[in-house]
């Protein structure tokens, strides 16, 4: 069996044993905090400074070939200064989304691995369209709750896990205190790879939703499943479908990304010590 048939017969499993893999290449028994780069982010993690330990995902279990493009995605550890000590970061450059058609498990298995790997805060980031016509591209928003348009769920079985608190109010008040100019607001999953038409984002808008994107919701539950804090939070480079008249293109949210980079990085290097 291969790891990643391993991955849909035992997905818990495999994310332990990915775990072990990762504290024996990198000699930390135990990481502290995990951070999952998204579309628009990789440019910030400069800011942490240098690696301990970097490799391509799939040496690990459970994670998948690179696709067709020849992009892999790479885990890297950092050891960084805490409030209270010593942290140890796990980064994951890059992520599998559910439109990726090879169902949930590849797609929270860098947060379950993480979580086995002895992480109890996961900082969860994306790139999205901003529904809410208050948020100009370019801004970071803090995810306060989601609303799933896809309903898909990571979790099978009897696990009826409360999601009242999903995106820690404990966390949000300490990313706020550190930047006090940050708004928060409700995330939509939708699955894509097709962006929404403008019916579907006045849809969204009426629903209550602020942000939308292809990505973060299954990975918060996954985690919070297990017993994660979740951090969650957007950058909005592009104005959803609609909400400008302007057609939706790629380059710009690469574009707003690279903008926002070193702003992303300075936020999450000034959180992080905070956070356990
Ligand atoms: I970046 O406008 C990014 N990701 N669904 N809609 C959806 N996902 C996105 C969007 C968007 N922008």
């Amino acid at each position: 069996m291969t790891s990643s048939e391993a991955l849909y017969k035992d997905p818990l499993g495999t994310a332990q044993k990915a775990a072990d893999e990762i504290g024996e290449r990198t000699g930390v028994a135990k990481h502290d905090i995990a951070l999952v780069m998204g579309s628009g982010w990789v440019g910030a993690v400069d800011a942490l400074g240098n690696p301990s330990y970097e490799c391509d995902a799939h040496e690990i279990a459970g994670f998948l070939p690179p696709t067709v493009e020849g992009h892999s995605g790479k885990v890297r550890s950092y050891a960084l200064d805490g409030d209270t000590g010593p942290i140890r970061a796990l980064v994951f450059l890059g992520r599998t989304h559910y439109y990726e058609g090879k169902g949930m498990e590849p797609v929270v298995h860098s947060v379950r691995t993480a979580v086995k790997a002895g992480c109890k805060v996961v900082i969860l980031t994306n790139a999205c369209g901003g529904i809410n016509t208050a948020y100009k591209v370019g801004q970071p928003v803090l995810i306060r709750d989601h609303i799933s348009l896809t309903a898909a769920s990571p979790l099978i079985g009897a696990d009826f896990v409360d999601l009242t608190d999903l995106y820690s109010k404990r966390i949000r008040a300490i990313v706020k205190a550190e930047d006090d100019s940050l708004q928060e607001g409700v995330y939509v999953h939708w699955r894509g790879p097709a962006y929404e038409t403008p019916a579907e984002i006045l849809m969204m808008r009426t629903l209550g939703a602020d942000l939308v994107g292809m990505s973060t919701v299954p990975e918060a539950i996954a985690a919070h499943a297990l017993g994660a804090e979740i951090l969650g939070i957007s950058l909005v480079t592009n104005a959803a479908a609609g909400v400008t008249g302007e057609k939706l293109n790629h380059e710009e949210v690469i574009a707003a990304g690279k903008a926002a980079a070193s702003r992303m990085g300075a936020l999450l290097k000034g959180v992080i010590p905070k956070l356990l």
